[in-house]
C-alpha cells in the first residue's frame, strides 16, 4: 500500500512539474527595447502568456543578445530558438520568394502594403517559410528605407556614386546599390561604429532606426528616398510549431496577428515625429529626392527575377 502511495505521489509529482514546466518560446531580436521589433514581441508575449494561462513563457533576447539576424533564422530552423521578429532583407536566402516584396518602389501606399502582405501574395510567400523548416507567421513593419551619409547631399542617382553603403545581408540589397551606382557592403544590423568610424559612408532605413539608433550623430544627410518598404516577421522553429498542441498553435498565429497590427499602428503614427526628431538633432533632409532617377537604374533588376519570386513580383506589379 504504502508502495503505491509512493508511486502516486511520484506520478502526481512529475505530472505537476510538467505542467509547471509548459512551454517556454525564446525569442530573438537584434534590436533595442526601444525598437518597434522589441513592442511588437512584448505585446506578443503578453497576448501568449494571457491566453495559454501561463502555459507558455516568452523570453524575450533583445539587442542581439543571441545573434545577428541571419543566425537568429538558423537557430530557428534547429529549434535552438523558438520565434523572432526578423527583417524581410535577410530572410531572402532562407525563402527566397520573399524577394518579391523588396523589390524597390513597389509600394506607394500603406493601403497596397496591407492588401498584398495580408492577401493571396503574403499567405503564399508565409507558405514557402515551411520549406525552409520556419514557420512564416504574420508580417509586421519596419518601414519605408531611406538612404542617409555622410559625405554629401544626395537628391538624384548620381550623387550616390561610389559611395560604400551598407546594406542588409541579402543579394537582391545589394543589387539595388550596385545599380545605382553605389559601393554596398552587406552587413549585419547594428552599424554605428563601422558608421562613425568611417568604414561606410551611408546606409538605409526607416525613420524609426535612424533616429531610434542616433544616427544623426554620424551620418548628415538624409535623403527621403522611400526606395524599399521593410516588412519583418514573425518567424518560428517549424519543429516547435509541429509539437504543440492544436489550441496552442491557432493561439501564436492569432497572437502574432493582433502583435502585428497593433505594431503597425504604432509605427505608423509615429512617422511624423522622427522626422521631426532627425530634423532637430540636425540631419539635413531631402524630402524630394529625384526619385525617377532611381527608378531608372533599378528597374532593369526585374530582368533577373526568376522562378516564384518573379511569379509573386509579376502579381503585384499587375495589381
Ligand atoms: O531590423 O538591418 C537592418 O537594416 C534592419 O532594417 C534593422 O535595422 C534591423
Amino acid at each position: 500500500m504504502k508502495k503505491i502511495v509512493y508511486i502516486i505521489g511520484a506520478v502526481l509529482m512529475l505530472s505537476i512539474t510538467a505542467f509547471a514546466q509548459g512551454y517556454v518560446i525564446n525569442l530573438g531580436i537584434v534590436t533595442t527595447p526601444k525598437s518597434f521589433h522589441y513592442m511588437a514581441a512584448k505585446k506578443f508575449k503578453e497576448i501568449v502568456e494571457k491566453g495559454s494561462n501561463g502555459d507558455i513563457k516568452v523570453i524575450i533576447h533583445h539587442s542581439g543578445s543571441v545573434g545577428n539576424e541571419t543566425s537568429i533564422l538558423q537557430q530557428l530552423q534547429l529549434n535552438a530558438l523558438q520565434m523572432g521578429v526578423i527583417t524581410a532583407g535577410p530572410i531572402d536566402k532562407f525563402v527566397p520568394s520573399i524577394k518579391a516584396i523588396e523589390f524597390p518602389f513597389l509600394f506607394d501606399s500603406y493601403a497596397k502594403v496591407d492588401k498584398i502582405l495580408d492577401g493571396k501574395i503574403g499567405q503564399a510567400i508565409l507558405n514557402d517559410f515551411k520549406s525552409a523548416n520556419l514557420i512564416g507567421y504574420h508580417f509586421l513593419e519596419n518601414g519605408f528605407r531611406n538612404i542617409t551619409n555622410s559625405k554629401r547631399a544626395i537628391h538624384s542617382a548620381k550623387d550616390v556614386k561610389g559611395l560604400k553603403i551598407r546594406v542588409m545581408n541579402s543579394q537582391l540589397q545589394i543589387d539595388i546599390w550596385r545599380y545605382i551606382g553605389a559601393n554596398p557592403t552587406p552587413m549585419p544590423w547594428p552599424i554605428y561604429t563601422q558608421l562613425s568610424q568611417h568604414v561606410i559612408d551611408g546606409q538605409e532605413n526607416p525613420l524609426a532606426v535612424i533616429d531610434q539608433y542616433k544616427l544623426y550623430e554620424v551620418q548628415k544627410y538624409l535623403s527621403l528616398t522611400r526606395h524599399v518598404y521593410s516588412a519583418l516577421v514573425f518567424v518560428g522553429s517549424k519543429t516547435f510549431y509541429d509539437a504543440l498542441p492544436k489550441k496552442y498553435q491557432k493561439l501564436l498565429y492569432s497572437a502574432t496577428k493582433d502583435a502585428s497590427v497593433y505594431e503597425r499602428g504604432l509605427n505608423r503614427n509615429k512617422a511624423k515625429f522622427f522626422l521631426k526628431d532627425l530634423r532637430k538633432h540636425g540631419m539635413i533632409i531631402d524630402e524630394h529626392p529625384d526619385l525617377a532617377s532611381f527608378k531608372k537604374k533599378v528597374m532593369p533588376l526585374k530582368k533577373r527575377f526568376t522562378g516564384i519570386a518573379k511569379k509573386y513580383l509579376d502579381q503585384i506589379l499587375a495589381q
